[in-house]
């Protein structure tokens, strides 16, 4: 049976289990609706980290260990940056860097990022669909106690250390969804949002006009996979920032942020103890092992997601 499968995706636990459906699915559907409040001009040149941790992944191209940028990189470009007198602190590899010229070339010439990006991917080799949310600007803003940063200020420059008292996405009212992105949403069998940050990646998404009325008006099965496993997250601030705003920093915390979203929710093995508070929230629960760990592990845990569509 072929299905179709969209994925709302952020950065590293989108990307993973993105290329784990594409496995899991030869020949499949596979469409990834990606963040892009974390685009950000770097030494004149648009960067896409989540579209590129996507592409990079499903390209085999990723750097595992990081979980961004491309594996076996070399830094000559940013050394010499440095040494010419720019801002090195975020870390650029040679390869990365031919992304970022080729993007940028291709925006200047007027092209939109949905086509710029499926130029990008297709040289790559990657089969999945791979698209913006939006071909217009949002950009996420981070309130802090210190003021309000732009998002890879936070991310990477502060290394997420400021409290996060709340999150804007600048542009995002006059934003409109990519061509395909309504359609992949509406159309799909199995819609899944990612084990991605639920403030930082899935709310710019679901954000954009229209995106989050897509989700609510899909014919998908329509499944979430908890970034928080036993309290903690997998990667990156969620913890803290769910906790900073208020809420349980647990699966139950983030299955209160989808109930109206999703039917179903997937937590880890870990976790399974809030199997019935999950339940009451009026999800169906599916308890079973999140942490893709290689290939594999990426894989099984699509499999999984795949097998509701049967149910
Ligand atoms: N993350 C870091 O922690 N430090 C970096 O220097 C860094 C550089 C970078 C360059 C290109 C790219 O595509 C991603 C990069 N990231 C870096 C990751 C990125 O900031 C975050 O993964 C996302 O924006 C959050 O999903």
């Amino acid at each position: 049976m072929s299905i179709s499968v969209t994925v709302l995706a952020g950065g590293v636990g989108g990307a993973r289990l993105a290329h784990g459906l594409a496995r899991a699915l030869p020949g499949g559907d596979l469409t990834c609706v990606v963040n892009v409040g974390d685009d950000t001009e770097r030494h004149g040149l648009h960067v896409s980290p989540d579209l590129d941790t996507v592409m990079y992944t499903l390209a085999g191209l990723d750097d595992e260990e990081r979980g961004w940028g491309v594996t076996g990189e070399s830094y000559a470009v940013l050394d010499q940056l440095a040494r010419l007198g720019e801002d090195t602190w975020f870390t650029l590899g040679d390869r990365d860097l031919a992304t970022h010229v080729v993007r940028t070339a291709r925006l200047r010439q007027g092209r939109p990022l949905s086509e710029v990006t499926a130029g990008l991917a297709a040289s790559l080799g990657v089969d999945a669909r791979l698209l913006p949310v939006t071909d217009d600007p949002v950009r996420t803003l981070v309130g802090t106690p210190s003021g309000t940063l732009a998002f890879q200020e936070y991310f990477v420059r502060r290394r997420h250390a400021d409290a996060v008292l709340d999150l804007r996405f600048d542009g995002v009212e006059a934003a409109r969804p990519a061509p395909g992105v309504l359609d992949a949403v509406r159309d799909a069998d199995l819609l899944v949002v990612a084990p991605s940050n639920p403030f930082l990646s899935v709310e710019p998404v679901l954000a954009v006009p229209g995106v989050r009325e897509a989700v609510l008006g899909s014919g998908a099965r329509r499944v979430a996979v908890s970034p928080i496993v036993g309290g903690r997250a997998v990667k990156g601030p969620a913890a803290q920032i769910l906790e900073s705003l208020g809420h349980d920093v647990s699966a139950l915390g983030v299955a209160r942020l989808y109930a109206d979203l999703v039917d179903v929710m997937v937590i880890d093995d870990a976790d399974a103890a809030l199997t019935a508070s999950i339940t009451d929230l009026g999800l169906d629960v599916v308890v079973t092992d999140t942490i893709m760990v290689g290939a594999d592990g990426r894989e099984r845990l699509a499999r999984d997601l795949v097998g509701l569509v049967a149910r």
